[in-house]
């Protein structure tokens, strides 16, 4: 990632969202995919697939041909699939995806270490591709679960989820962590825990409410941005904006 963005002058991931198409015109979604890439990519360092994609358009001879388009020039993929399974199952899912050519995969920590995110770290280590682990997500309901006071299974002391969470990150060697733009002083906090060695994803940005400057000063080094950029009347100059607008920060 610390490559594409240098190469690309950017720390903006696409999340490459598109709103449900019948599935009789879902090819539709395909054509309108590779048009924002095209109009995009000169403004971004990697594009996130999520179900918006995969459910329509299928893995193999689906988002595969846009995983390629997305490589060829020059950015990483990524799969947000929030792998939340046992382990033999997330190793099935991770090489599935890995050999539709992704760099990475979204998980999440909920599932713990042994039988769940081990065999996945496992395979992706092996595969020499990434784990993105969720620590606190963007939306209201995100308090309930990523904010709620915990017990720490290890120390025995009370902690708060997302906290565990992000030592958890950093223990596990995990290639990056999600901490919505939606909170900034919880990427200030989170930040201080995993300092350099855990780079920070932030999603939701404008349709959410989230602030990008705010988001990078708090120690964002990623961000995850849809709507603001494909809703656009302009995708191009909307996604150029928002980088002009974190440039110096
Ligand atoms: O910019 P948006 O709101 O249109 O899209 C945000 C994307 O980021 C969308 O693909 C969400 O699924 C994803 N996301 C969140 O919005 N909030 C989170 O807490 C986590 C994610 C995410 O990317 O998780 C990996």
């Amino acid at each position: 990632m610390q490559e594409a963005a240098k190469s690309k002058n950017s720390r903006i991931v696409l999340a490459l969202d598109f709103p449900f198409e019948a599935p009789e015109n879902r090819n539709k979604l395909l054509v309108k995919a590779e048009s924002i890439l095209k109009a995009v990519h000169p403004f971004i360092c990697a594009v996130k697939i999520n179900h918006h994609l995969v459910l329509p358009l299928g893995t193999f001879n689906g988002v595969q041909h846009l995983v390629e388009q997305i490589r060829g020039q020059g950015l990483l993929a990524i799969m947000d699939a929030k792998v939340n399974d046992v382990g033999a199952t997330n190793q099935t899912i991770a090489q599935y995806y890995y050999a539709a050519g992704f760099d990475a995969l979204i998980a999440n920590p909920f599932i713990g270490w042994e039988e769940g995110l081990e065999p996945l770290f496992k395979v992706s280590q092996k595969l020499n591709r990434g784990i993105i682990l969720l620590c606190y997500m963007s939306h209201k309901g995100a308090r309930e679960g990523y904010g709620q006071t915990i017990i720490d299974s290890e120390t025995g002391k009370k902690t708060l989820q997302y906290v565990s969470f992000a030592k958890k990150a950093l223990k596990y060697g995990a290639d990056g962590i999600v901490v919505g733009a939606t909170y900034p002083q919880k990427i200030a906090e989170i930040k201080r825990i995993v300092g350099q060695n855990v780079p920070i994803y932030s999603p939701g940005i404008g349709a959410q409410g989230g602030d990008a400057e705010a988001a990078v000063k708090a120690g964002a080094n990623y961000l995850i941005v849809g709507r603001e950029i494909i809703a656009a009347a302009d995708p191009a100059k909307a996604a150029c904006q928002l980088l002009d607008s974190i440039k110096g920060v």
